[in-house]
């Protein structure tokens, strides 16, 4: 039995207006559109459809809320980074999304989705920023791992850990795939600690042992202290 199985989908939100009052706790997940958002929430609430089902064109930049049964939410969050995408769909993405993910009280940490193959792209980097201001925890999970040997996802732990010492940022990094439900129990953990629920250890499948992949120690790296949040704008480059 997931940790998550009762997720359900609760609401979509197009305006900032319309977001459930700040009463639960909520996850949000992040990530370029095509990242496998989706995916790994239907994984960690080991369902198939859950998060395709709220995903009916025209919906595409809300964010959408499932409700974990407990008083808590996941917040699947708009995909970003189309190539085409006209003017006035960034300007939505840009308006609805950074003032979420600056100013929303109940969100205790992002869960920002990067396809393992290209991590840190401008735009996930530009997300990383916005968020930092926070304060508030990042865990990044690097989907697809199916599609990387040994080799390349030591050399891609490497180069994203380096990258957040750069930053100055602190962030918790893991492997993850939907595909072969790699990484479900390390990230379901990081999940019960900012969610608050308690995490029974449980045993691990025989897929998830199949591919258990090698934890990475993750660098520690000092907070930044400026807590409060910028403007949106004042980042945006
Ligand atoms: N090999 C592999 N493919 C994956 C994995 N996760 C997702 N995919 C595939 O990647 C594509 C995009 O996955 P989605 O989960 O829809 O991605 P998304 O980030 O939700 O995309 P948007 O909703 O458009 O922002 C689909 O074809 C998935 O089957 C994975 O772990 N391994
Ligand atoms: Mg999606």
């Amino acid at each position: 039995m997931s940790l998550f199985q009762k997720a359900a989908f609760y609401t979509t939100v197009a305006h900032l207006r319309d977001l459930p009052p700040e009463s639960r706790r909520e996850v949000a997940f992040a990530g370029r559109s095509n990242a496998g958002k989706s995916s790994a929430i239907n994984v960690l609430a080991n369902q198939t459809r859950l998060a395709f089902v709220s995903k009916t064109p025209g919906r595409t930049q809300n964010l959408n809320y499932f409700s974990l049964g407990d008083d808590r939410f996941f917040v699947d969050l708009p995909g970003y980074g189309y190539a085409k995408a006209p003017k006035d769909i960034r300007a939505q993405w840009e308006g609805l999304l950074a003032p979420y993910l600056i100013y929303r009280n109940p969100l205790v940490g992002l869960v920002l989705i990067m396809d393992s193959r290209r991590p840190l792209t401008d735009l996930d980097q530009r997300m990383i920023g916005w968020f930092s201001q926070t304060g508030k925890p990042i865990h990044i999970l690097l989907t697809k791992a199916d599609k990387l040997t040994r080799r390349e996802r030591a050399e891609t732990m490497t180069k994203v850990n380096a990258a957040f010492m750069e930053m100055k940022i602190g962030a918790s990094v893991q492997f993850f795939s939907s595909l072969k439900r790699e990484g479900i129990a390390e990230a379901e953990e990081k999940l019960c600690e900012w969610l608050e629920i308690a995490n029974e250890p449980r045993a691990a499948t025989a897929s998830e042992n199949s591919g258990k992949l090698e934890k990475t120690p993750t660098p520690r790296v000092a907070r930044q202290k400026n807590r409060s949040a910028k403007g949106w704008s004042a980042r945006a480059k």
